[in-house]
């Protein structure tokens, strides 16, 4: 037996589930990437809104390349657990929020018709920082094969970006009012990131086009955060048996969960702000917050675990060496951040280590380790160029920039984890041990500090770490700082 529509009247009486009637409601937003972070984190406030009697906004989820999502929720009429972890605790709630899903490389022209629709406001995403194209001058790379494909094929994209503008374009032809594109990926100014790539997509297939999608739609940036381990056997198996009825994906997270959005929304929205969503003029402070001190010590700790065997972050978390790295790179990066802007830092960290800490969600530090190249600029360059512009000292973030090169090279003929750049960074990263050339091809390779005065001193620094942890090991290199 799966867990549907038919036997959500079933579950154990501890499961929370839908006490909406899912029938009655139709769908608002289209999300793009409908992976396990959406499920856990944007569909959940959604359910919230829809538990409240706000019925216009359930989801149409699409993938842009798997269809294993769809294969596993279709047949359960688009329902899936969230298990909430924290110490020996799971809590099981049912999330009734994904209407349809559709897969796009099987039907782009439904995933199209869906997004044309007058009742859809708002487009979402989730499609990770490698999806917005980006060149290293944050331009759209307008000579990647999707984006050539999609200018040459519009009606069939393959991109976030050809998907967006060909519905846009439609609606707009159809004088149907633009929806709002609300990006939920870990950029810094994601909304600006995303209309940045999605204009310069429009104007190459014709200049109006592109000033429309530039001036006339609304690309709100905004804040996420919520913790969310990929699922493993185990898990599936956990959770059904828990429910009395097979899941077949089931979403692992913590409690916490945290959205900072910019109201802009001219098509309407649902209302967020009832259901715990932060609505701001202006999220930057929140994101440099979060993709700093969450993401870039997650980095950190996903490296370093790597390099020090730890499996889960709780595990390397608890290692006195990387905690005591952690704690120092906090500081580091707080000195970065916006004052006066109505952050609580000391707070933030507070509940950051707690989080870290959660040995229920074993979050693998190889997940986290994943595409490098896209992530450390954000997360670890940005603040650093900040602590270079102020005269601060980097020993921290540039060992964290090694760290990160030490673990690529050190992966086996089974890698661990991947990052989009590997065919590029092979034969860097085998070249040899002279750091200094090693840091600057790899740096050239991924264009990080690619434009600031300061990066002949970045790369420097991040060498002689490089040199340090060749030279020393991990553990007394780290012990030097
Ligand atoms: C993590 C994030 O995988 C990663 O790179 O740092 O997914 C992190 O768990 C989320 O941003 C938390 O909100």
């Amino acid at each position: 037996m799966r867990l549907s529509n038919a036997t959500l009247a079933d579950l154990p009486a501890a499961v929370r589930r839908p006490d909406y009637d899912r029938g009655s409601v139709t769908p608002g937003i289209v999300h793009l990437g409908v992976g396990a972070f959406h499920r856990a984190h944007q569909a959940a406030y959604v359910d919230a809104c829809l538990a409240a009697g706000e019925g216009g906004w359930g989801i149409v989820g699409a993938s842009l390349r798997s269809p294993d999502t769809r294969d596993a929720l279709a047949p359960q009429d688009g329902l899936y657990t969230l298990a909430v972890r924290a110490g020996d605790r799971e809590d099981l709630v049912v999330i009734g929020s994904l209407l349809r899903l559709l897969v796009a490389p099987e039907d782009p022209a439904a995933l199209i018709a869906a997004m044309v629709d007058p009742a859809m406001r708002i487009v979402t995403l989730t499609v990770t920082e490698k999806a917005y194209l980006r060149n290293a001058a944050g331009d759209l790379d307008a000579d990647h094969p999707d984006i050539r494909a999609d200018l040459a094929h519009p009606g069939a994209p393959r991109t976030a970006h050809g998907f967006i503008v060909e519905a846009l374009a439609r609606r707009r032809a159809a004088g149907t009012p633009p929806f709002t594109v609300l990006s939920c990926d870990n950029l810094p100014n994601n909304g600006i990131t995303a209309r940045r790539v999605m204009a310069q997509f429009a104007a190459l297939r014709d200049a109006d086009l592109g000033r429309f999608v530039m001036e006339d739609v609304a690309f709100p940036s905004s804040m996420v955060d919520r913790i969310v381990p990929a699922t493993t056997d185990a898990d599936r198996a956990r959770v059904s048996a828990a429910l009395g009825v097979s899941d077949a994906w089931p979403v692992l997270t913590e409690p916490f969960m945290q959205w900072v959005v910019e109201d802009h929304f001219p098509a309407g929205r649902p209302d967020w702000e009832r259901f715990g969503v932060t609505m701001v003029e202006d999220v930057t402070p929140y994101e440099e917050m979060k993709l700093r001190l969450l993401n870039g010590a997650h980095s950190s700790i996903a490296y370093l675990g790597q390099l020090l065997g730890h499996e889960t972050v709780a595990d390397a978390f608890a290692d006195p060496a990387i905690r005591r790295f952690v704690d120092g790179i906090w500081q580091d990066f707080i000195a970065t951040l916006p004052a006066g802007a109505g952050l609580d830092t000391a707070d933030y960290i507070r509940r950051l280590a707690s989080r870290f800490a959660n040995t229920a969600l074993r979050h693998r530090t190889a997940q986290i380790a994943n595409d490098g190249s896209q992530k450390l600029p954000q997360r670890i360059v940005a603040a650093t160029l900040d602590r270079m512009e102020q005269g601060l000292g980097i020993d921290r973030p540039a060992f964290a920039l090694a760290a990160w090169i030490a673990a690529l090279a050190s992966r086996g003929t089974q890698p661990a984890f991947a990052d989009p750049l590997d065919a590029a960074l092979a034969p860097i990263l085998t070249a040899g041990d002279d750091p200094a050339a090693e840091v600057e091809a790899v740096f050239a390779a991924s264009g990080f500090a690619a434009r600031s005065p300061h990066r002949p001193a970045l790369v420097a620094k991040t060498a002689a770490a490089l040199a340090s942890l060749s030279k020393l090991g991990v553990r007394d290199a780290l012990a030097r700082l």
